[in-house]
C-alpha cells in the first residue's frame, strides 16, 4: 500500500496536503476531540471553542487557551511535520500545505507557507471591532486582558464554530484543492467544514485522495487508499528520497 502511494507521490504534479490535530499527536499535543485531562476533563472542547462560550465565561475559555498555549510551547515538531517541510524544500512549488491546526508546529518545522485556515493559538485579537482607544500595547492585565478604556477583551486569534474562515486562507486552500492531482489527508477526523469539503472537492475534480490516520474517518469514503498508520511513522517513509 505504501509503495503505491509513494508511486502516486512521484507521479503527482501538484500535491495538496490537509492536516488536522492527529499530525501533532506524536509531538504530545492532544487531538481536539480526545478526552481532556485534569481540570479540563469536565468540559467538551466543542462547547469551549465558540464566541458564545467566550462571552458567557471569558475567564474559563481564556484559561483553557492559556493551558494549551503552555503545552504547545513545551513540545517540538515531529518527524511528520519535518518530512513535509523537507519535501517542500526539495520540490519547491509542488506541495501546498493546508492545516486546520492552530499550534504553529508546521511553521516551526520549516513549512513557512502553510495555509492555516483556523488561525493561530499563538496570537490574540480583539473580541469586538477595535475602537480608537483599543491599543494592544497598553492592555489592562487580566484573564483575559482588556482595553482599560472601553473594556474590549482580547481573545485567541483562532476560528471558532460559527465564524468565517480567513478569506485569503480559504481561497488559497480551495485553489490548491481544486488544482491538485493528489491530496494527502493526514490526522483529521474530517467532521469540520469547510475544511473537510476540501478533500471532497479534490476527489470530485478527479484527484487521488489518500487518508493517513490510525482510525477510520469521515473522509475514508472518498479515499483511493487509507493508510492506517500514525503520521510521524508513515510520512518519513512516504516522502523521503
Ligand atoms: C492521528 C494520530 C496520529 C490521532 N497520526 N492521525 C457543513 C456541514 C455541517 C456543519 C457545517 C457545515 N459547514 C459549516 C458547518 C458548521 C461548523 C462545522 O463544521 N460543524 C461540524 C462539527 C458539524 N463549521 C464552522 O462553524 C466553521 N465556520 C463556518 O463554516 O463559517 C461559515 C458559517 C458561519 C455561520 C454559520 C454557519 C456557517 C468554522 C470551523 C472552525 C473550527 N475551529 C476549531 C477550533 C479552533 C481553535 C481551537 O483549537 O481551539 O478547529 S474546532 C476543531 O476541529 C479545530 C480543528 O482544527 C478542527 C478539526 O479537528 P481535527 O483536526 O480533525 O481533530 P480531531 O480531534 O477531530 O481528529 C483528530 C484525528 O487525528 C482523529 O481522526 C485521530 O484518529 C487522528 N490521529 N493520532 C495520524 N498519530
Amino acid at each position: 500500500m505504501r509503495d503505491t502511494v509513494r508511486q502516486w507521490i512521484r507521479e503527482a504534479r501538484r500535491i495538496a496536503v490537509l492536516t488536522g490535530a492527529g499530525i501533532s499527536a506524536e509531538s504530545g499535543v492532544p487531538t481536539f476531540r480526545d478526552a481532556q485531562t485534569g481540570l479540563w476533563a469536565q468540559f467538551n472542547p466543542q462547547e469551549l471553542a465558540t464566541e458564545a462560550a467566550f462571552r458567557a465565561h471569558p475567564q474559563r475559555v481564556w484559561d483553557w487557551y492559556a493551558f494549551r498555549r503552555e503545552m504547545i510551547a513545551k513540545v517540538a515538531p515531529n518527524a511528520g511535520h519535518l518530512a513535509l517541510a523537507a519535501f517542500s524544500k526539495r520540490h519547491p512549488g509542488r506541495l501546498t500545505l493546508i492545516t486546520q491546526n492552530v499550534d504553529g508546529l508546521h511553521q516551526r518545522a520549516g513549512s513557512h507557507e502553510t495555509i492555516a485556515i483556523h488561525g493561530s493559538i499563538l496570537q490574540d485579537q480583539w473580541l469586538d471591532a477595535a475602537r480608537p482607544c483599543c491599543d494592544a500595547g497598553a492592555l489592562q492585565a487580566g484573564r483575559p486582558p482588556r482595553c482599560p478604556v472601553c473594556g474590549n477583551l482580547r481573545r485567541p486569534a483562532v476560528v471558532w464554530f460559527g465564524e468565517s474562515l480567513p478569506a485569503a486562507a480559504l481561497d488559497a486552500a480551495e485553489e490548491a484543492a481544486n488544482a491538485c492531482d493528489l491530496m494527502l489527508v493526514i490526522g483529521t477526523s474530517g467532521v469540520v467544514y469547510p475544511a473537510a469539503g476540501l478533500a471532497l472537492a479534490a476527489h470530485q475534480r478527479g484527484a487521488r485522495v489518500v487518508v493517513i490516520n490510525p482510525e477510520p474517518t469521515e473522509l475514508d469514503r472518498v479515499a483511493d487508499h487509507c493508510l492506517r498508520e500514525p503520521a510521524a511513522q508513515c510520512l518519513p517513509a512516504l516522502l523521503e528520497h
